[in-house]
């Protein structure tokens, strides 16, 4: 099984390998391959329930491709909610890492794992960032708004467009250039994006009785499990069905994250050691090996579990507290404790270099979804405006309250 990590982690000599492992995928044609399937699927897999199998399968087949220039290639994953009050500072984003803003009238990258690049689609320019700001990118969402989701969504539908209609596109946007369009594959940082909007879904499945969870716009009105994935000729999903992908570790889904819940050791379908795309596995309702992998604090709170406490501690009972963080809300005074104990020991990192804890900040509100973007994606913008709005009020209960960010 192999496993992902977070892009923040990396040496610079990984950098280097992932650098190499991009060099040859793009002279092989598999940019240009993967930013024609994206767009040509793209009405199919965004706004819909196969947004996340969708984008689940496309970035592993990517990786499968890497993995075959370099065995011990994987995805890394890029936590965006960790600079998200300044995007633009990312170590994600320097000139040895995935390069910074672009340059010049055309927005050309001029630097990092993918500088002065070349594309040949949709038709031949040279690999663009424009951040959304200037020099600088509007704030991305906090990690608390994205904890809020992962506890109190109980269906997939509400969770994939909360997703879909803030960090998702958020980031998208931020960048700007190729990354902010139907093609977007052709920046690297989709693979790393997807790949971190994948292991959100998967801490979601594993947070509640959800892993199997599948419902809301289907190709053909409701989702169903044996609906296929989207694809596009040149990709090899086959006729894969949205169940093939629905859980780490079975089925060719050979991999998990550093910083979330392992693969079952026993489910119902296949437990595929191999590559191959064994399809075959529909299990519908089947007993998942119970109990499910509980989310630690940490895995609750976008990974760092800082807030867990202090957001018990902030809110009291109030009722508040239930309707955006029910896990937090209904755990017991032992296991929160034992989250108080990790706490402490994190604090540290969050002083910054003078000492001070940077925690008088207000949260900061998320900038709305361009009307391009949504327009673009065919989005209801009633139902974009309503997914904003909610996550500033989760921000404005938060900074209202004696709650203090860490972040
Ligand atoms: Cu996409």
């Amino acid at each position: 099984m192999r496993v992902r990590r977070s892009a923040h982690s990396l040496s610079p000599a990984e950098w280097d390998r992932i650098h190499s492992v991009v060099t040859e995928l793009h002279s092989q044609g598999h940019f240009d391959q993967f930013a024609r399937a994206h767009q040509a699927v793209f009405n199919n897999v965004h706004g819909k329930s196969a947004f996340f199998p969708f984008h689940r399968r496309f970035v592993l087949e990517f990786e499968n491709l890497g993995r075959r220039i370099d065995p011990q290639f994987t995805i890394p994953y890029w936590d965006t909610t960790r600079e998200y009050r300044n995007p633009a500072s990312s170590p994600v984003l320097r000139s040895n890492t995935l390069g910074g803003n672009g340059q010049g009238p055309d927005r050309c990258l001029p630097n990092g794992i993918q500088g002065n690049w070349q594309m040949n689609f949709p038709s031949r320019h040279c690999l663009r960032r424009d951040y959304s700001n200037g020099d600088t990118m509007n704030p991305w969402i906090a990690p608390e708004v994205i904890s809020s989701y992962i506890q109190r969504d109980n269906n997939l539908d509400s969770f994939r467009e909360h997703i879909e209609f803030s960090i998702h596109g958020a980031t998208h946007l931020g960048l700007g250039g190729d990354a902010s369009t139907r093609y977007a594959p052709n920046d690297f940082f989709f693979h790393m994006h997807h790949a971190n909007i994948d292991r959100l879904w998967w801490q979601w499945q594993n947070s509640k009785n959800t892993m199997l969870d599948y419902n809301g716009p289907g190709q053909n009105g409701e989702a169903q499990l044996d609906d296929t994935i989207p694809q596009d000729r040149s990709l090899s999903f086959g006729d894969a069905p949205v169940s093939s992908a629905m859980v780490l570790g079975y089925n060719g889904m050979c991999y998990t994250y550093d910083s979330a819940p392992n693969p079952p050791a026993n489910y119902p379908g296949t437990r595929s050691g191999s590559e191959d795309n064994d399809s075959t596995w529909a299990t519908r309702g089947g007993e998942p090996m119970s109990p499910l992998p509980m989310l630690s604090g940490s895995s609750i709170l976008a990974d760092r579990g800082l807030e867990v406490s202090r957001i018990r501690k902030a809110l009291g009972d109030n009722s508040d507290l239930k309707d955006f963080f029910p896990t937090i809300a209904a755990m017991n005074t032992t296991r929160l404790e034992t989250i108080l104990s990790t706490d402490r020991s994190a604090r540290h990192k969050c002083k910054s270099k003078d000492g001070q804890r940077k925690e008088t900040l207000p949260i900061e509100y998320p900038a709305p979804m361009s009307e391009a973007w949504v327009r673009m994606h065919g989005f209801d913008p009633e139902r974009v405006a309503a997914v904003h709005r909610e996550a500033c009020q989760l921000i404005d209960m938060l900074n209202n309250s004696t709650y203090t960010s860490p972040y």
